[in-house]
């Protein structure tokens, strides 16, 4: 950690030092580049939906525990945005609606995405860090945890690229979430951004904002490393 009276680093400056941290991104894992190369088997794939089911249910509750905290009713505002973008409202379903029917498409039942039962140690364990990161740092610390998502539009777009090409037997319409996460991510990224530009301003403090942006990267490559190793071959 820097000294805080270090110069901090412009806006510009600081941006550009959360974005190299893409390196990170479990866009580069192995099991991702397996899995977008079309060499998984229907279980491993089956078994990914399964436990990418309770990152997504836990998303509305990491997002909670962030308007539960967060005093600034201009970004509760926005950011209750989220947790109606999961949980859904009045006749949108929502992503996690959309990830059951990715769950259907590829050849799990509602009741089996639902029971948890295939959640691996390591992907409950990696997620909830996540979620009590957020139930307990300053909210804006749990918002710049959000800015992994700088790198989603990417995944999701090799996704919508690869699965059709390489997992022919999933109905393409399943894919429908990962579609639909693109704009939205963009949109999160602008405000998370924002947020994280404003409230983390001596050197220290970015500082810090890069230690947090590290973390969460690190529950998403943890989540991979566990679905590796305990996935069905
Ligand atoms: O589908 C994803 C999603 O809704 C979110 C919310 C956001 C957050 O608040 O941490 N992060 C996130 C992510 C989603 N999908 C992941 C993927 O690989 O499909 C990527 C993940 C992220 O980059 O944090």
């Amino acid at each position: 950690m820097m000294a805080d009276n270090e110069q901090a680093w412009s806006p510009a400056e600081f941006e550009a030092k959360l974005r190299a941290l893409e390196k990170y991104y479990h866009i580069h894992h192995p099991f991702n580049i397996k899995m977008n190369s079309g060499q998984c088997t229907p279980g491993q794939i089956r078994g990914w939906v399964a436990n990418r089911f309770y990152y997504q249910i836990s998303i509305p509750m990491k997002d909670a525990a962030i308007m539960a905290n967060c005093t600034d009713r201009e970004t509760r505002r926005r950011w209750v945005l989220r947790i109606l973008d999961h949980d859904g409202w009045e006749d949108n379903p929502g992503g996690i609606e959309a990830w059951a029917f990715l769950g259907e498409a590829v050849g799990l039942t509602r009741d089996e995405l639902w029971s948890l039962e295939h959640v691996l140690p390591g992907v409950r364990f990696a997620v909830d860090a996540y979620v009590n990161f957020a139930r307990r740092a300053p909210w804006y610390e749990a918002v710049c945890s959000s800015l992994t998502e700088m790198f989603a539009p990417q995944i999701h777009q090799d996704r919508l690229a690869a699965w059709p090409q390489h997992y022919a037997w999933i109905e393409p319409q399943g894919l429908q979430y990962f579609r639909s996460r693109v704009p939205l991510a963009k949109r999160d990224v602008e405000h998370g951004l924002a947020v994280t530009l404003e409230h983390f301003r001596t050197r220290a403090q970015q500082e810090q904002a890069v230690e947090i942006l590290r973390f969460k990267l690190d529950v998403l490559w943890s989540m991979m490393d566990a679905m590796e190793r305990g996935l069905p071959a």
